[in-house]
């Protein structure tokens, strides 16, 4: 706890919770239509997820030039994307130079968590406290959390013997690690361990990696990015961004139209193949309906772990490498580089839980069930995040008559478009549940949100309203669209556990969390809605 630092509270228009890419695009757009704000984050920095999780690998898997704002043209021709995908090293240099060149920071206040934010039915206002001891009064209180800004809990038996050093992803130390030489374990083989794993194993002595669900994991195939391409990009950004918007996944991808049985067994191997090639994430986009249907599923799945067995050279490695269970794409698709190629390295071994049982770890290590002990000099930990609603959970937030929002969600999450929840007044919640998020590009879908919440409110001020709220009836709907549009699609499927849906996280309740329509039927949804007068909203 830190020392109070102010007692009289600070009043201002928006309190938003964050500083990350929708902190700071907020801050932007509320101060350019006269607002004042003020943004609370717990980070020595400002950039959220690209300032905790700096683990070495770590990388965002769409291309820099979309994974951008795009207000502000200056900042669009002055910044250089070095590479395919942005590093988090980049990221975070993006990230701060946008807070400084637009002067934000004097608005922001770092390493500040907020630890309640109740609304009084009075004077209908939030009072929002922080760890630091400062008080802030505003109309608006704008969740600018993050889908994965709260890392999950770590399950692994026996993890507290354990007496050297143990790293996470989420919060990797800012000085780095240095592994040289070091036997070293990591656990969890998700995104971001499928990043730190090939960087680690090329400096330590022995890198032992405990895998338990294996991931469908496609080349990311990163490079340096030609001046002439990006020239290109830059004399054409405003088309480029139309289009992004235009698309459902946010971001320009090749999608093919054709489904996967339309063409011959040839063509789909060469088209498979291309896009192999080719890397990322416009891999899901080789046939419209890889997601929709088992059978096109299958191919594709068939075809990742064929690449397995041609790239890993031991068979048992291979083997346990290969997903199965569950549907390409039902968790998070991985992108990676060098992940299979890794498991060549003599100095990599893979534990294969699934077969061998992990007895627990020990002061020095750890312990198979078949009695075999290992030691390691440091742990790391890439075991995933309790996603979306983990960053509210944290905070004490009552809305109308006290009522907790941990336990208005104590079914799930219920959100009005996702963008309020009924109970909570002024309470905007910007790309996390409810709404395309994580399953769009996540800036396309940050500035959909921050737009729309930015004129919601000029709609307020210009009609002397106080108050906007979702209904209950409202809410329970959306949920069942969401629900619904996932089981369309392959998503919800699957006996891994995905964290869209909660599953991750003992005794989380399991709904479908974010939206799979897309951001085009969603901003079309969102229009409709603008246009009945906000419909399901009540605003007074
Ligand atoms: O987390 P995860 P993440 N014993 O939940 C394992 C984004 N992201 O941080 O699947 C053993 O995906 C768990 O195993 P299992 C991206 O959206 C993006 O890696 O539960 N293992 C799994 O392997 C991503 O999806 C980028 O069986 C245990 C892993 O830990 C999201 O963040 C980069 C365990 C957790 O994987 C989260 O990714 C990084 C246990 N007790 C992250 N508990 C890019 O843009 C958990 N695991 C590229």
């Amino acid at each position: 706890m830190t020392a109070a630092r102010s007692s009289t509270p600070t009043e201002v228009d928006a309190v938003v919770v964050g500083a990350g890419f929708s902190g700071l695009y907020l801050l932007w757009k509320l101060r350019k239509h006269g607002y004042t704000a003020v943004a609370l984050d717990k980070g020595k920095e400002v950039g959220g997820t690209w300032h905790w999780n700096r683990y070495p690998g770590a990388r965002c898997d769409v291309d820099s030039h979309d994974y951008s704002f795009g207000f502000d043209e200056g900042l669009e021709q002055e910044w250089e994307w070095s590479e395919r995908y942005p590093s988090q090293p980049e990221l975070q240099a993006y990230l701060a130079h946008v807070a400084d060149r637009f002067d934000l920071r004097r608005d922001i206040r770092l390493e500040t968590t907020v630890t309640e934010a109740h609304f009084d039915d009075d004077t209908k206002k939030w009072t929002v406290r922080t760890d630091a001891g400062d008080t802030y009064v505003a109309k608006f209180c704008l969740m600018a959390v993050g889908c994965l800004s709260v890392p999950k809990d770590v399950d692994v038996p026996g993890l507290e013997n354990y007496t050297g050093p143990i790293y996470r992803t989420s919060s990797w130390p800012e000085e780095g690690v240095d592994f040289s030489g070091l036997r070293v374990a990591a656990i969890g083989t998700g995104s971001s361990g499928v990043q730190a794993i090939p960087e680690i194993a090329k400096q330590a002595g022995q890198l032992t990696v405990l895998q338990r669900t294996a991931n469908f994991v496609i080349p990311a195939r990163n490079h340096k990015l030609d001046p002439a391409y990006v020239a290109d990009i830059k004399a054409n950004y405003r088309e480029r961004r139309l289009l992004s918007r235009s698309m459902p996944a946010g971001c320009i991808r090749d999608d093919n139209p054709k489904t996967a049985f339309e063409v011959s067994d040839d063509e789909r191997r060469a088209e498979f193949e291309k896009r192999w090639e080719g890397g990322g994430i416009a891999f899901l986009g080789a046939y419209s309906d890889l997601m929709v249907d088992q059978k096109a599923n299958d191919a594709v799945s068939d075809f990742i772990r064929s690449k397995i067995d041609e790239i890993v050279t031991d068979p048992d490695t291979a083997d346990s490498l290969k997903p199965y269970g569950y549907p390409m794409g039902a968790k998070r698709p991985v992108v990676g580089t060098d992940w299979y190629e890794t498991f060549n390295r003599d100095n990599v071994e893979l534990v294969d839980l699934r077969k061998k049982e992990l007895d627990g770890f020990t002061e020095k290590g750890m312990r198979l069930a078949d009695g075999t002990d290992y030691e390691f000099d440091a742990i790391v930990l890439a075991t995933g995040f309790d996603a979306f609603t983990g960053a509210f959970s944290t905070m004490d937030i009552r809305g109308r008559q006290g009522r907790s929002l941990n336990e208005a969600w104590s079914e799930g999450p219920k959100t009005h478009l996702g963008l309020g929840t009924a109970g909570f007044p002024n309470m905007f919640i910007i790309a996390n549940v409810g709404s395309p998020s994580v399953l769009a590009n996540m800036v396309t879908a940050i500035e959909q949100h921050v737009e729309w919440t930015v004129d919601t409110m000029d709609y307020m001020r210009d009609q002397d309203l106080e108050t906007i709220e979702a209904t209950a009836e409202a809410q329970e709907a959306w949920v069942e669209t969401v629900e619904e549009i996932a089981n369309m699609t392959l998503w919800p499927q699957g006996e891994s556990g995905s964290w869209y849906r909660g599953a991750n996280i003992e005794g989380k309740p399991q709904i479908f969390m974010p939206y799979a329509g897309g951001i085009v039927l969603y901003e079309e949804t969102w229009n409709e809605v603008r246009e009945a007068g906000f419909k399901g909203f009540v605003l007074q």
